[in-house]
């Protein structure tokens, strides 16, 4: 409906500095190394791709960052705020009429697919799947890891806290009510209090439980869409939503998650409503694997989510 072709833009996003864990860089190497591009071309997608951080010289940013982000309560602001605006340009500027799929890096490169995305469909509404909320602040973050705090940086949320290398987001750029998560299990209390005085849309596992995924995916797409049938749509895709024994290569895995077959049924369901504009799939971490299989097992569950989404299961 929203797209003029069957084309699609790959931005890949190699970043870690939302978090401490190195490894969740190699993510876009690993899933293009799995046959990738070649598998969304078999499903007859256009692909190109777009490396909005390949000029960046992490080694220089990392030491600055350490030094000048000393005194604040968020970790590496500096190093955060210099990826996640290349590639909200990016996802601004160059994607055209493209499908934008972007593939981290950890969850902080959201802040940049998705302002970038709203800039250009501001009307979207963004489906959140993450064992996580990641709506920490500056104020509520207790790991000081950006990548818990991408929804409310882009919201808006304790914005005179923002480290100045933040500064960039387009204010308030994702409402509170265009936004609905699915498939939570590990939410801190400082984001708890944040959902609820927001009256932010949330369904945790219990919710699967006690609903069906079915159930959950018809509502989180009716609230984001307020009631416009034709309301582009965008999943932002934390494989740690996913139960961590089909995918153990990710920084902080949950128990009792998402079964793969629910995880995918979410993509599907979305990609049936014909609405989908944007993707991205974070936090898939090579160097966490002990054995080759549960490195395989992971790969193979980010490259399945994006299929998934573009359209590999509908007839
Ligand atoms: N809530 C915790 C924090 O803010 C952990 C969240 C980060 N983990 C993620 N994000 N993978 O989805 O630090
Ligand atoms: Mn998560
Ligand atoms: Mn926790
Ligand atoms: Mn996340």
């Amino acid at each position: 409906k929203h797209l003029k072709e069957k084309s699609v833009s790959i931005v890949l996003a190699p970043f870690s500095g939302g978090q401490g864990k190195g490894g969740v860089e190699n993510g876009p190497d690993y899933m293009l190394k799995h046959g990738l591009e070649k598998q969304l071309q078999e499903l007859g997608w256009k692909t190109s791709i777009k490396e909005p951080l390949k000029d960046t010289n992490y080694e220089e940013l990392k030491q600055t960052a350490t030094e000048k982000s000393a005194t604040s309560k968020t970790k590496r602001g500096d190093l955060v705020g210099e990826a996640t605006k290349k590639i909200y340009n990016t996802c601004k500027n160059e994607i055209g009429d493209d499908f934008q799929l972007t593939i981290g890096g950890d969850h902080s490169i959201a802040m940049g697919s998705i302002a970038g995305l709203l800039q250009r469909y501001p009307d979207a509404g963004i489906i959140w799947i993450d064992a996580h909320a990641d709506i920490n602040t500056v104020t509520t973050t207790e790991s000081g890891n950006l990548h818990g705090c991408p929804v409310s940086f882009l919201m808006g949320l304790d914005k005179e806290n923002y480290p100045p290398e933040l500064q960039w987001i387009p204010n308030q750029v994702l409402k509170t009510d265009k936004i609905c998560y699915i498939g939570l299990r590990d939410v801190d209390a400082g984001e708890k209090k944040i959902l609820q005085e927001n009256n932010i849309k949330a369904f945790s596992m219990y919710h699967v439980d006690r609903f069906g995924i079915n159930s959950v995916v018809e509502m989180a797409i009716d609230h984001v869409s307020k009631g416009n049938k034709d309301c582009p749509l965008m999943i932002s895709y934390d494989v740690d939503a996913l139960e961590p024994s089909y995918v153990k290569c990710t920084g902080t895995m949950v128990k009792n998650g998402l079964t793969l077959r629910e995880g995918f049924f979410i993509c599907e369901r979305i990609a049936e409503t014909g609405n989908l504009v944007a993707l991205d799939v974070v936090e898939v971490n090579p160097e966490l694997g002990t054995n080759d299989m549960d490195i395989l097992d992971t790969i193979m569950a980010g490259c399945a989510v994006v299929r998934c989404t573009m359209g590999e299961t509908l007839l």
